[in-house]
């Protein structure tokens, strides 16, 4: 494929976010990533789930797969093991991916799934009309308790997740967090997330404008990383994911170790061929 200049991956659909969401910046950001990657759309699948933010791969040029709520992973799973060469990006919102989509990502965390997931975190459940999510209240400034959505008109009554500190814990070898409003920046996390071999997750903070408009809170909260923290600090890492008044903005972990398919390769290396019930690759293969 020839260099794609970012305005060729924008398909015909034009999203229909409201304006000023902050979904439009996220998917800016990957248009200039894929280019600066020399992405090759027929090599790339997108992989969303449902919410406004899972509308996503409808806007730019790759395969695509809008699944169901809360399934991206283990669908994005088996598009990576059936063809490893594939770029497998998942996109989603904080509801898909930590309420019903939840107790998939410990498992893709820990098999480090050569996948990047990019979870567009507006606090809320945007698409349905401003239900709690279970990172409302998280972000700083607002605190637990005091954030009144659609569900919950005196008040979140219920303690948010550490989206950061779960994926720290559940194994995740590439940890990172952005904000809609810093597209370059944004742009950059891409670009590592997608050149890291293993599950990358990025945490992007990506406001609802109707629901839950939190721009100048989160404008308050950010500290960019520049230089001072080391990513390979795996401590370092779980004391800025725990610092729940300050939302730091990079990466804040990365670290090798074998992905699932590299571990399937050292199992099929190990097995005796005459003994197997299948070839797995040629498995696989017959579904392409
Ligand atoms: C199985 C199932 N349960 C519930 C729904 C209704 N539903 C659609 S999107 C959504 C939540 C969306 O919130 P989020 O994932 O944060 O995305 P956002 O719209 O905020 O980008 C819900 C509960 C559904 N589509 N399918
Ligand atoms: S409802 Fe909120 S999340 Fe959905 S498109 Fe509008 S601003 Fe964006
Ligand atoms: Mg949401």
């Amino acid at each position: 494929m020839p260099f794609m200049p970012a305005k060729e991956y924008k398909t015909e659909a034009k999203p229909i976010w409201c304006p000023g969401c902050g979904d439009f910046a996220v998917l800016a950001a990957m248009y200039n990533s894929f280019s600066e990657l020399d992405i090759d759309p027929t090599k790339t699948v997108i992989v969303s789930g449902i919410g406004c933010s899972s509308r996503l791969p409808v806007f730019i040029k790759s395969y695509g797969f809008h699944t169901v709520h809360g399934r991206t992973l283990p669908v994005a799973t088996g598009v990576k093991m059936a063809n490893p060469e594939l770029t497998v990006i998942v996109t989603g919102g904080d509801g898909d991916a930590f309420a019903i989509g939840g107790g998939h990502i410990p498992h893709a965390a820990r098999r480090n799934v050569d996948i990047t997931y990019i979870v567009m975190d507006n606090f809320i459940y945007g698409l349905t009309k401003g239900q709690t999510s279970p990172t409302t209240g998280s972000q700083s400034g607002l605190g637990h308790g005091f954030k009144l959505t659609t569900t919950s008109p005196h008040g979140q009554y219920e303690d948010p997740l550490n989206p950061m500190a779960m994926m720290l814990v559940y194994g995740a070898s590439f940890v990172a967090r952005g904000y809609s409003s810093k597209p370059k920046q944004l742009t950059q996390l891409y670009n590592a997330a997608i050149r890291h071999r293993g599950f990358s997750f990025i945490q992007v903070l990506s406001p609802c404008v109707v629901f839950n408009k939190t721009y100048d809170e989160i404008d308050a909260a950010i500290i960019p990383l520049e230089g001072q923290h080391d990513p390979t600090d795996f401590k370092a890492a779980m004391n800025l994911a725990l610092d729940t008044q300050t939302e730091h903005l990079g990466i804040i972990y990365q670290n090798e170790k074998p992905t699932l398919d590299d571990r399937i390769e050292s199992i099929l290396a190990k097995s005796n061929p005459e003994k197997r019930a299948g070839d797995l690759k040629k498995i696989f293969a017959s579904y392409k």
